[in-house]
């Protein structure tokens, strides 16, 4: 149904593949479009989101530059809305999202990697922001969420030289959070999904609109959002399952409401 996105149900995994072998995976409009759309149209069931790319080369190789090489100022600022408004909205769906980064995660696909909840990588994996190098800069709001994930320093490092670093560098400096062999990734990803899946959905989804909203507030309204929706979990039948099964010594059913 997509040309450019690979979709696998896995019950309750949806497993997203990128999929644009004669550019690396790079993204241009059309695959931001699919992108889109596929996150539109989620099934019912999903309650993890894992993104790939195709092949063992490339994650994503960053945006289309055949694309973006003609365009002026107007198109520019299109294209990098187009981007950045799919880009939030993985970072704010209600499900957390793993990227299982098979190769290189260059610009735009970095960028695609920070959106994610959670990053793992293969042992071949780079990461860079190479845009200076192309006369633009991260334009799918690399600089605003490299630098809270590594730190302003490291995140200027990267963006003012435009050099890529190897995947255990991206796991020192917290880019990542494992790293395995390439046959070993996919495997990897989806027993973090199954852990992830094996929770209350409602408590999960709770935990990751706390952990998005509450970085960007003062302490004081950080404390109080949290101390909001843990009160909501309360309102949940999960809430009752879940302490009810501890306290029975069993394994907890969870129905999502
Ligand atoms: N866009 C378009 N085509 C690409 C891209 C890309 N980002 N990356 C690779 N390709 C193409 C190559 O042109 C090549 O095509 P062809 O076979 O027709 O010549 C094919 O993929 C294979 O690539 P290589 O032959 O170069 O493969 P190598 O193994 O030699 O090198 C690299 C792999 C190192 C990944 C190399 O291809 C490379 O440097 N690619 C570009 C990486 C890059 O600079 N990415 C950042 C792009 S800018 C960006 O992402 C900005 C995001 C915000 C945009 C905001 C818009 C306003």
């Amino acid at each position: 149904m997509y040309n450019y996105i690979k979709i696998e149900q896995k019950q309750a995994v949806t497993v997203l593949t990128i999929s644009a072998p004669k550019s690396l995976n790079a993204l241009n409009s059309i695959v931001l479009g699919e992108l889109d759309d596929a996150l539109t149209h989620l099934t019912e069931e999903t309650r993890v989101l894992i993104i790939t790319g195709d092949g063992e080369k490339s994650f994503v190789a960053g945006a289309d530059i055949s694309e973006m090489a003609g365009l002026n100022e107007a198109e520019g600022f299109d294209f990098g809305k187009k981007g950045a408004d799919v880009f939030r909205r993985i970072e704010t769906l209600p499900i957390p999202v793993i990227a299982a980064v098979n190769g290189f995660a260059l610009g735009g696909g970095c960028e695609l990697a920070m959106a994610c909840d959670i990053r793992i990588c293969s042992s071949n994996a780079k990461f860079g922001q190479p845009e200076v190098g192309l006369g633009i800069i991260p334009g799918f709001s690399g600089t605003y969420r490299l630098a809270k994930l590594v730190g302003m320093g490291m995140a200027k490092q990267l963006i003012y030289t435009g050099k890529p670093i190897k995947a255990d560098e991206a796991l020192r400096i917290g880019l990542v959070n494992a790293v395995y062999e390439q046959p070993e990734l996919m495997d990897a990803a989806m027993q973090m999904a199954e852990n992830i899946c094996a929770n209350a959905p409602l408590a999960v989804a709770y935990a990751k609109q706390c952990i998005n909203e509450e970085y960007d507030l003062n302490a004081d309204d950080a404390v109080a959002f949290e101390n909001k929706m843990f009160g909501r979990c309360f309102a949940t039948e999960d809430q009752k399952n879940g302490m009810k099964a501890f306290l029975n010594k069993e394994k907890p059913q969870f129905c999502g409401k």
